[in-house]
Formats: structure tokens, sequence, C-alpha cells
């Protein structure tokens, strides 16, 4: 056993030296580290050993920082930029992280609290990236995440605000959409606007479930900190909340995906993916794409549009009680549909359409869904009937090493359940279901702490998006701290977030343009064909992806920062939103007014 950890180990140490010195990054052409900072002390370069979150960490929150060397002597920390030593560290022990293949030491920073800039020197190897310690070093992250989905509306011209005015596209995608053969109709039918799915421009009604899902969550569970955050956004909004103006540009496109009997069409999309265009260059014929077999309109469509109308529903009736009812109306006719007709899945794609299938064969957490939104908004006994016969379908209720997805929204059915405050809530049942929410985030921080780079994945989550599932499971434990105040569940939750920004084994921040290093080269057709050498602002990147069995790295490093690879560094509006939660959570608790 033994000799085999020191072989390992060997392997390891082998393995990171030779990536360390020749490793090429495409921020390291400068245009990633927007900032040269000129690192005084002593002429320190900086080196990839040492991991930090870019952004920075809250004052009160563990504060952990990874080095994947050995030591010669003290760890300091010093101020930037004046260079003030401000604390000395000690270096925890050396663990081999087989995911991957580095040799980790953490370094507990947890005592440096007091706001302000920072970095680590390490003798003989190096500093760190500076970072802040502050309450609202979020803010600008999430006003930056959030512009991703204004860059990615569709219908319209448009040319994002302020630093990031080189970035825009003229208006795209407003011909009529062509009923497919796989709808069962004919004709055409106007469905503009909504958002670009990922670096395709197709539209999907289930990626929009989900990522609406989430970002409505988001606004309604920190109404109070997020209604007066100023977005970059083109509108003057009146009374109505930033947040809510940009998901609304979503939402109405969602409605328009409704049919006449209540069911949704699964998407919107051309025949085949465009290539390397801008979205106005995209002119083949818009389809909108059904399930091939009667009723064409499909199960997952129709409940994700239920959920997120219903969720709507709550959140714009304090601005726009008009709006809320329209939302209400789509989402009692949706349910109205899912009740009369059975199950009706998008296996697979149709004949001649080669974009995202978003294919699913299970539609129980849909529905699910949709009857927990629908009775937290009205605590009508119809919707709470259906969600008391068939919430325990599945056991456990929570799945801890695998978050909710575009296909699986049945937790969310649950959270929603389990932290809704109207009189009607079943109380046994929602002790029930808190205690399975608790269970499943206990068993996300032993992992998150026996991680050698605190990250919750396990070996088998590093696949298609792999970042999202970091995301999605710290909204798990933001959602579990809401049931029940943990501090482990507030580190482990930031813990997500710090290796989305940089505390990762490539030392660098998956989201474009926040931290000191990121991706140059994402596969967002808008990014490839402008003529801005940098990404589009606020994307986060699939990430590491070991679904290729000719892969010889360790999972944790399957990730290349290259436009043609789309399994590993495609952006997309589901897995900007958990990003975009956990940022809305981490905001300082009265909104600050940039
Ligand atoms: O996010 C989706 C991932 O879970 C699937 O494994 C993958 C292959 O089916 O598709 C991903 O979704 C893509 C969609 O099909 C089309 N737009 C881009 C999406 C992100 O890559
Ligand atoms: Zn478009």
């Amino acid at each position: 056993m033994i000799k085999r950890y020191e072989a390992l180990l060997w392997f390891a140490m082998l393995f990171v030296s030779a990536h360390s010195s020749g490793f090429v990054y495409a921020g390291d052409s400068a245009e990633g580290i927007p900032e040269q900072l000129g690192a005084k002390a002593n002429d320190l370069q900086y080196s990839d050993h040492i991991k930090v979150c870019q952004v920075g960490y809250l004052v009160d929150e563990t504060k952990i920082a990874i080095l994947t060397t050995e030591p010669q002597g003290k760890v300091v920390v010093r101020s930037y930029p004046n260079d003030e030593i401000v604390a000395s560290l000690p270096v925890g022990s050396v663990s081999f992280d087989s995911d991957t293949g580095d040799s980790v030491r953490l370094i507990d920073l947890t005592e440096v609290s007091k706001p302000g800039q920072y970095y680590l020197e390490v003798p003989s190897v190096g500093r760190s990236f500076d970072f802040r310690v502050g309450n609202d070093i979020f803010t600008r992250p999430f006003q930056v995440s959030m512009l991703f989905y204004t860059g990615q509306r569709c219908g319209t011209a448009v040319r994002l605000a302020g630093d990031f005015s080189k970035y825009h596209h003229a208006q795209c995608h407003v011909s009529d959409a062509h009923f497919d053969a796989s709808t069962g109709r004919s004709g055409k039918r106007s469905l503009t606007g909504g958002w670009h799915d990922a670096g395709d421009f197709g539209r999907y009604s289930i990626n929009s479930g989900i990522s609406m899902g989430t970002l409505l969550w988001a606004y309604e569970l920190n109404a109070e900190k997020l209604r007066d955050v100023e977005l970059m956004i083109p509108e003057k909004t009146g009374h109505l909340p930033q947040m809510l103006t940009e998901i609304r540009w979503n939402l109405d496109w969602m409605l328009k995906m409704q049919d006449q009997s209540g069911g949704v069409w699964h998407k919107a999309t051309t025949a085949k993916f465009p290539g390397s265009i801008l979205p106005e260059s995209d002119n083949a014929t818009m389809l909108i794409v059904g399930s091939g077999h009667d009723p064409f309109l499909t199960t997952q469509a129709t409940g994700n549009l239920v959920a997120v109308a219903a969720i709507a529903a709550r959140v714009y009736r304090p601005f726009d009680p008009d709006y809320a009812d329209q939302c209400l109306s789509a989402a009692k006719r949706g349910w109205k549909w899912l009740e009369s007709t059975p199950d009706s899945h998008f296996k697979t794609n149709p004949k001649g359409i080669e974009t995202g299938a978003y294919e699913d064969n299970e539609a129980n957490d849909e529905r699910l869904w949709a009857a927990s939104e629908l009775f937290r908004t009205t605590g009508d006994a119809r919707y709470h009937e259906y969600f008391l016969k068939s919430f325990r379908r599945i056991r456990p209720m929570f799945n801890s090493g695998f978050p909710h997805e575009w296909k699986n929204v049945h937790a969310l059915a649950l959270y929603g359940y389990a932290i809704e405050k109207r009189p009607e809530v079943d109380p046994k049942v929602q002790q029930e279901i808190r205690l399975e929410a608790l269970n499943a985030a206990d068993e996300i921080v032993n992992r998150v702490l026996l991680n050698g780079y605190r990250v919750p994945l396990s070996t088998e989550n590093y696949i298609w998006g792999s970042n999202a599932l970091v995301a999605n499971y710290g909204m798990m434990l933001r959602l579990a701290h809401r049931i029940s105040p943990k501090p482990q569940y507030l580190d482990a939750a930031q813990d997500s977030l710090h290796y989305l920004l940089g505390r990762n084994t490539f030392n660098t921040s998956f989201v474009t343009q926040i931290g000191k290093r990121w991706p140059m080269n994402p596969h967002h057709r808008p990014s490839e064909a402008d003529d801005v050498v940098e990404p589009w602002p606020g994307m986060l990147i699939g990430g590491p992806n070991a679904q290729n069995a000719n892969e010889k790295r360790p999972p944790a490093r399957q990730w290349d920062d290259v436009q043609q690879s789309f399994t590993t560094n495609e952006v997309a509006i589901n897995w900007n939103a958990p990003l975009v939660f956990l940022l809305s959570e981490a905001l300082p608790n009265r909104g600050p007014n940039p």
C-alpha cells in the first residue's frame, strides 16, 4: 500500500513539475491577466503552484488557498500594493489528489479578516495572484455573470455597456419560425426573443426551464439584496428590478412556446448548428421542433414552463400584477394539459434535425416541480394533493452524489416545498423533506472536506458541464443553510465559488473576464466570430470532462481552452444560472447601489 502511494506521489510530483513551467495557458498571452501587477516584493514571480480564489474571500468565512509544491519556509500574506506582511502561516501536510494528479497542501488564511487586497508569498516558489477580503467583493462578479444573459439576447441588436461596449451583435432571428414535420403542424409562427442557449443560437424550453427557475429563485430568496442592484442592461426599468427585467427577456419567449392547447414546444432552432458566425448571419430557416409523435408537444417542456411561470407569478406580482396574472394563467393552462395528457417525451432528434437534443424519457420530476411551484404560488389543494401523493417516488429523496440538472429537476420540487412558508404546507411532510435535504448537505460537506481542492465533485462527476455540477452542489448547500443554518454549509458553498473562480488545478477562473486569468477561447459563436480578442464577459465554461475514453490525463485536468472543445469549453444559460445563484447568496446584506 505504502509503496504504491509513494509511487503515485512521485509520479504526481513529476507530473506537476513537468506542467508547472512549460504549461501554456491562454491567459498567459496577457489578455487573460488584465492587470500585470508589479510584484515589487523581492521581484517575485507569479506561481501556478499557489492557487487562490481570484476574486477573494468573505470576511467571516474559512479562507483556504492550495499549494501544489513544497514550501521552503513560512508562507506569508502581504497586502497589495504596499507589500506589508500581515500574516505568517503554517502549511498543511501533503496529500495526493488523484482527480487532478496534484500533491496538495492547504494554506489556511482565515485569520486575514481585515477588508483589503492581498497576495500570498511562498519562499522559493513565488507569489499568488492577488485577491480581496471583503463582504462586497462578489457584487461585480454578480453583475458580470448576469451580463452574460444580456449578451445572449435573441431577436434584438445587442451592445454591452460601459467597459464592454466593444461586444455587440446586430438583430438576429426575427423571421417567423416554421413548424417542422415533427410538430404535426404546418405554417409559421412568430417566436422572437429569448436567450441563445449556449455557444449555439438554439432556444430550448427544457434548458430555459432550469435556468429560469434557478435565476428566479436567486432573486426571490435574495430580493432585499438584489432589488436595487444595477445591471448593465439597456433598459431604464422604472421600478422593476433590473435582474427581473433581464429574466423577463427569456420569460416572454418561453410563454410564446406554449401552444393553444396549453402544451409547450420542445425547441426553436435551425436544422443544424451554424458555423462560427455572428447570430445576425445565421439565416437558415428557424424551426419549431416537436417530438415527432402525437401529441408532438412534450411533458418536460410543459412542466418546465408551468414551474417557471408559477414562480414568476409570485416574483413579478409586486411590480407588475398584470404580468403576474398572465404568467399564472399560462401555468394553469399548462397544468391542465399535463393532467389530461399522458407522458410525451422528446426521445431523440427527429429526422433532419441535428441541434441540441435535450432528450429525456422521465417526466415525473417535471410534473412534480410544476405541482410544487403552483402550490407555492396559489396554496391550491389540487396541486398540493398531486405533490403529496408523488414526492416520495425516489429514495433517497436527494442525491448527494449528483445535483439537479436540466434532465432532472426532482430536487427543485422538494427544495421548494422544504422552504415554503405558507400555512397550507403539511408540517410533517415538510420536516421529512428538510431532514433529507440536510442529510444530503452533510454528505456533500464531508466530501468537500476530504477533497484536495475542497471541490464537491466525486471522480464520476467530471462530465460534460462539470462546472455546473460544482455550482449546483453549492446551491444545494445554500438551500440547506436556509433550512438549518450551519457555518459548514456556508463554507462548503463558498468552496464551490472559489473553485470556479480560480482555486483549481489550472489556477484559472472559469468565468470569462472575472479574476486574473480566465478562458480565452470559449466555444461561443459570438466570441469566435467577432473581431475582439477577448471572449464575451461573464461566461462560466463547462469545465473538465472525463468522458472521452482515449484520455490519459487525470479527470479534473481534462479541460482545453480551445474553441473546438465544445465538450469542455462551451458556455450555457443553465451553467451560469447556479453561478448567479451562488453569487447572489454571497452579496452583502444591504444591496449596494453601484
Ligand atoms: O448540457 C448538455 C449536456 O448535459 C449534455 O451531455 C450534452 C450532450 O447532449 O448537451 C449539453 O447541452 C448542449 C445542448 O445540447 C446544445 N447547446 C449547448 C449545450 C451545452 O453544451
Ligand atoms: Zn438570435
